[in-house]
C-alpha cells in the first residue's frame, strides 16, 4: 500500500482552493468519512501524490481526496458521495497504465470540480477457485499475480500474464483490456470475463457474476466494460475464465536473420505446435539495452538486420519434439537457446520480461522519462512501421527501442530522451492507421492517444461512444478526458 494512513482534519484539506470549494472538499471527506471510514480517506498533499504519478512520470495530476474502499457496497457508497458534491472520480489500482489513464489530469485540464481517486487496491479478495466450471471471483484490487498463484494453487492457471503482475491488477487490466504474452494461445483481457459487478457514477451496482457460459439476456456487461478504461462505470469484482495448468514447459531463446523469418516461424509453429505459449519480439536495440541493464550475456547472436523471438510452450506431455521439429527446418533461424530447466527459463525469459524496467533506468539515466507507444499491424506491415518509427527517431535524435508480442502485430515503440512527443506519434499513429492497425493494443488510449482517437474510428463511431458515456455518466465524473476524441494533443501529456 502507498502512503501512510491519516486521519482526515479541515486542516489537512489542500490550500489551492478558495474557501468556497475548501468547504466542499471538506463536506464531501466528512461524507467519505461516513462512508468507509477516516482511515480509508487520505487529503494531506503528501500522501494524495503517491496516487498522483503513473508509473512512467510522464503523467501527473492533482487530486483533492484518495478513497479507499473495501467492497462494491463501499465503492457504491463513495461514488454516491462525489455525485452528491459533484466531484470527478478516477478509479485506480495498480497504477501500472502507461497512457494517463489511471491519475487524475494535469493541473492546467481541471476545472474547478473536486476531484476524488477511488484506489481500488482494498477490493483484493479472491473466492473459491470452481474447478469444474474452471472459474474464479476476483476483486478488482487483486493483482495479476495472486489471481494466477490461486489458481495454480488449484491445479488450474491464468490465461492472461504479463511482466507487471506483481503490482497490476485484475480491475486495470479488464479496464485496458490488457493482453500480454498469451493472447495468441487465450486471447486478451476481454475473453477472460465471464462476469463483472460494477458501480457507475451515481452509486448503482450493475452486472453478474453468475459466470454462465451461456447467456443471451440483454446487453453483456463484461463485453460493454472491458476496454472502457473506467469512463462508464468503476469495475469492483470479476469472475474470471481459468485455463488448464500445463506443467511440461520448453523455452527457447531464438536468434533469426530477419522480421520477415520470425513472422514466418511464428506462422508454422501456430499451425504444428498447439502448446505454443508466447512468442515475442525482441529487437536488437532492446536485446542490447537488456542484456546491459541485466549485466549478462545474451546467448545467442542475432546478425545485422535480425531479429530475437522468444518462445515459450507448455503442455501436459513434453513439448519439446514438436518444437525441435517446426524449428529445425525453419528457414532464418540462426541459433536457438533452449532449456526446460525452471531457473533456466527465469534466466531466458528475465530478457523479455525486463525490457520495461531496463528501459525504465535509461529513462532515469537521461533525466526524461519514456515516450511509449503500443500499436499493431498487420504482420505484413511491420516493416513499413518499424521504418517510420526509426524515422521519426532519427528526426527526434531518440533512442527507439522495439520490443512485443509477434502473433499479433504488437510492437512496444519505447523512445528514450524524446524531446518531440507530439511529432514521434503524430508521424507513427498515422503510419499506424494507414497500414491498417491499431494506436492502441493491449495499453488502452487513456489520455496519451486520445488526441490521435479519430484516426482510426469514424466521426459517426465516436459519436455513438459519446452517447453510450453520456447515458451512463450525465454528470461526465467518471475519467474526464480519458478516451476524449475531442482532447487536443497540446493539452497533454504533463512534461518535465
Ligand atoms: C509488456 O509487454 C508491456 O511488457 C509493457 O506491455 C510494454 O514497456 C512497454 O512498453
Ligand atoms: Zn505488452
Amino acid at each position: 500500500m502507498r502512503g501512510t494512513v491519516v486521519a482526515v482534519t479541515s486542516a489537512s484539506i489542500s490550500g489551492q482552493h478558495d474557501d468556497r470549494s475548501r468547504d466542499v472538499i471538506g463536506d464531501l471527506a466528512s461524507a467519505l468519512t461516513a462512508a468507509i471510514g477516516a482511515d480509508h480517506v487520505l487529503t494531506p498533499a503528501d500522501v494524495r501524490a503517491g496516487f498522483e504519478t503513473d508509473w512512467t512520470g510522464r503523467y501527473r495530476g492533482s487530486s483533492d481526496i484518495v478513497a479507499r474502499p473495501a467492497s462494491t457496497a463501499e465503492v457504491s457508497a463513495v461514488l454516491t458521495a462525489c455525485m452528491e458534491h459533484d466531484a470527478q472520480v478516477i478509479a485506480q489500482a495498480g497504477n501500472t497504465g502507461l497512457v494517463g489513464g489511471s491519475v487524475p489530469r494535469a493541473e492546467r485540464d481541471r476545472d474547478e470540480r473536486p476531484v476524488v481517486i477511488v484506489s481500488m487496491r482494498r477490493l483484493d479478495h479472491l473466492g473459491a477457485v470452481d474447478t469444474a466450471a474452471m472459474q474464479v471471483t476476483a476483486g478488482a484490487g487483486t493483482t495479476l499475480a495472486r489471481w494466477r498463484d490461486h489458481a495454480r494453487s488449484a491445479g488450474l492457471d491464468t490465461p492472461v500474464d504479463f511482466a507487471a503482475r506483481d503490482v497490476a491488477t485484475v480491475g486495470g487490466a479488464i479496464a485496458t483490456n490488457a493482453g500480454g504474452s498469451r493472447v495468441l494461445r487465450f486471447g486478451t483481457m476481454r475473453q477472460q470475463v465471464v462476469g463483472i459487478e460494477a458501480v457507475t457514477a451515481d452509486g448503482s451496482v450493475i452486472g453478474s457474476l453468475s459466470g454462465l457460459p451461456k447467456e443471451t439476456a440483454g446487453l453483456h456487461w463484461p463485453s460493454l466494460l472491458t476496454g472502457s478504461e473506467g469512463t462508464l462505470a468503476v469495475i469492483t469484482t470479476a469472475r474470471l475464465r481459468l485455463v488448464p495448468l500445463f506443467r511440461a514447459t520448453i523455452t527457447a531463446l531464438v536468434a533469426l536473420d530477419s522480421l520477415a523469418a520470425a513472422v514466418d516461424l511464428v506462422g508454422v509453429l501456430r499451425r504444428t505446435v498447439p502448446s505454443l505459449d508466447a512468442a515475442e519480439i525482441i529487437f536488437p536495440a532492446a536485446m542490447e539495452l537488456v542484456s546491459a541493464h541485466l549485466d549478462r550475456a545474451v546467448p545467442v547472436t542475432a546478425p545485422d538486420g535480425g531479429v530475437y523471438l522468444m518462445l515459450d510452450c507448455a503442455d501436459h506431455i513434453d513439448p519439446a519434439e514438436s518444437l525441435a521439429a517446426a524449428l529445425g527446418p525453419a528457414a532464418g533461424v540462426v541459433d536457438a537457446a533452449v532449456t526446460t530447466d525452471r531457473a533456466q527459463r527465469d534466466r531466458l525469459i528475465d530478457f523479455r520480461d525486463r525490457i520495461t524496467e531496463a528501459v525504465g533506468a535509461a529513462s532515469t539515466a537521461v533525466g526524461m522519462p519514456t515516450f511509449k507507444l503500443d500499436v499493431a499491424v498487420p504482420l505484413d506491415a511491420l516493416d513499413d512501421l518499424l521504418d517510420v518509427a526509426q524515422g521519426a527517431a532519427d528526426s527526434d535524435g531518440c533512442r527507439l527501442v522495439p520490443f512485443g508480442h509477434l502473433a499479433e502485430g504488437n510492437l512496444h515503440l519505447n523512445h528514450i530522451g524524446a524531446r518531440s512527443p507530439d511529432q514521434i506519434a503524430e508521424a507513427v499513429l498515422r503510419a499506424v492507421a494507414s497500414l491498417g492497425g491499431t494506436i492502441s493494443a493491449e495499453h488502452g488510449i487513456g489520455v496519451a492517444k486520445a488526441p490521435w482517437l479519430h484516426l482510426i474510428r469514424a466521426p459517426a463511431d465516436l459519436a455513438a461512444q459519446a452517447t453510450i458515456r453520456r447515458a451512463l455518466d450525465p454528470t461526465r465524473s467518471l475519467n474526464p478526458g480519458v478516451l476524449d476524441a475531442t482532447a487536443r494533443p497540446d493539452r497533454q501529456p504533463v512534461r518535465d
